[in-house]
């Protein structure tokens, strides 16, 4: 890692060089060094390049948006990537793998567990801010850094394709579950009928607008950052609204083998933060369904999680052999919270 490290920073001596955050897919350091006697923080993170085949683009739309975010009227800090000293935004490591820098916020926090509605609030208004200073942002222009990344009926196929191949024999174990995944298969009907029709204007969407990719500060708790860009891409902001919804109003985490109970003060204050920077904009559509725009996205999450455990634990990190399982789960119970409350 000091190779690369090199390559990016200017530095003496690496002192550390710790594993930071909680993120599924890349890895992120969190690296302290010596430059002329003073000790310096930042982050340096992999970018995972099989979930993002093609990381050029990723940096491409992230200093694109991040262009337009510093030339509006935007109150929060923009988590814009570092140049390396050779002045590009990517670097390659002799084994293929991309790495990226960025500062180090201090004194920050992700408000990751069960946070309370103050935080939720201002949460909800920092992303609402983020899509309205893209509000303006020709999305089409931006590259789909997944693609279909929030096609759900693309997700669907790979579901029904994986469960007949059954390639780790774990569908029969599974039953119950599958049997439950079936139910959420009206609201994405619904979603992919309200796409199709022409009647969700096509928006920049951060598309992981879930409780940690918000930086607060530690001492005011109010918002510094909307952090994560590599999915920014064109999408809807139902499924912003949802993921937020998804992963801040709950009782417990994401992976907790509790049953999740959503609670109705913290989504109060999400939709009142969110729509305090929207409301404006919004379509009547928009606005008419958001609630809708929250199942989609446990629904959508737990078919991810099923479809991975089904494949074998493919994409997702996990830290315990039924992680994803437990995960889907958890997010098909949610999911049938939300859906009897539509
Ligand atoms: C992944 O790596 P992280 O935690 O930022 C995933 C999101 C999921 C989330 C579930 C590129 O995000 O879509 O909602 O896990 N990111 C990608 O925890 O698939
Ligand atoms: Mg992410």
């Amino acid at each position: 890692m000091t190779h690369i490290a090199r390559l990016i920073f200017y530095f003496d001596r690496l002192l550390s060089a710790t594993p930071f955050g909680s993120g599924n897919i890349n890895d992120t350091y969190r690296l302290d060094f010596e430059i002329a006697g003073t000790q310096k923080t930042a982050l340096l993170q992999r970018l995972n390049h099989l979930v993002f085949r093609q990381p050029e683009l990723v940096m491409e739309n992230t200093l694109r948006v991040c262009e337009h975010l510093s030339k509006q009227a935007y109150p929060y800090q923009i988590a814009m990537p570092l140049p390396a000293l050779n002045g590009a935004f990517l670097q390659k490591d002799e084994v293929g793998n991309y790495w990226r820098a960025f500062s180090f916020i201090e004194n920050s926090f992700a408000p990751e567990g069960t946070s309370d509605p103050q935080i939720a609030f201002e949460a909800a208004r920092a992303y609402g801010a983020f899509a309205r200073a893209l509000r303006d942002f020709p999305a089409h222009t931006l590259a789909e850094t997944i693609p279909g990344f929030h096609d759900t009926d693309c997700r669907w196929e790979v579901f029904l394709k994986i469960l007949e191949e059954d390639p780790v024999r774990r569908a029969v174990k599974t039953k119950s579950e599958i049997a439950l995944m079936f139910s959420a298969k009206p609201v994405f009907d619904k979603i992919s009928s309200l796409k199709k029709s022409g009647q969700l204007p096509l928006r920049v969407a951060h598309n992981d607008t879930k409780a940690g990719n918000i930086l607060f500060d530690l001492i005011t708790r109010k918002a510094l950052a909307v952090i994560d860009l590599d999915t920014v891409m064109p999408g809807t902001l139902l499924s912003d609204f949802g993921d937020m919804v998804r992963t801040f109003a709950p009782d417990c985490a994401e992976d907790s083998t509790q049953n999740p109970t959503l609670r109705a003060e913290v989504l109060d204050a999400l939709t009142r933060g969110f729509l305090e920077e929207t409301e404006d904009f919004l379509t009547y559509t928009e606005r008419g369904n958001l609630m809708l725009g929250a199942a989609w996205m446990a629904g959508e999450q737990a078919l991810r999680f099923l479809t991975d455990w089904l494949a074998g634990d493919v994409y997702y990190k996990i830290t315990s052999a039924e992680h994803n399982l437990l995960r889907a789960r958890n997010q098909l119970s949610l999911f049938g919270t939300m859906n009897d409350e539509l």
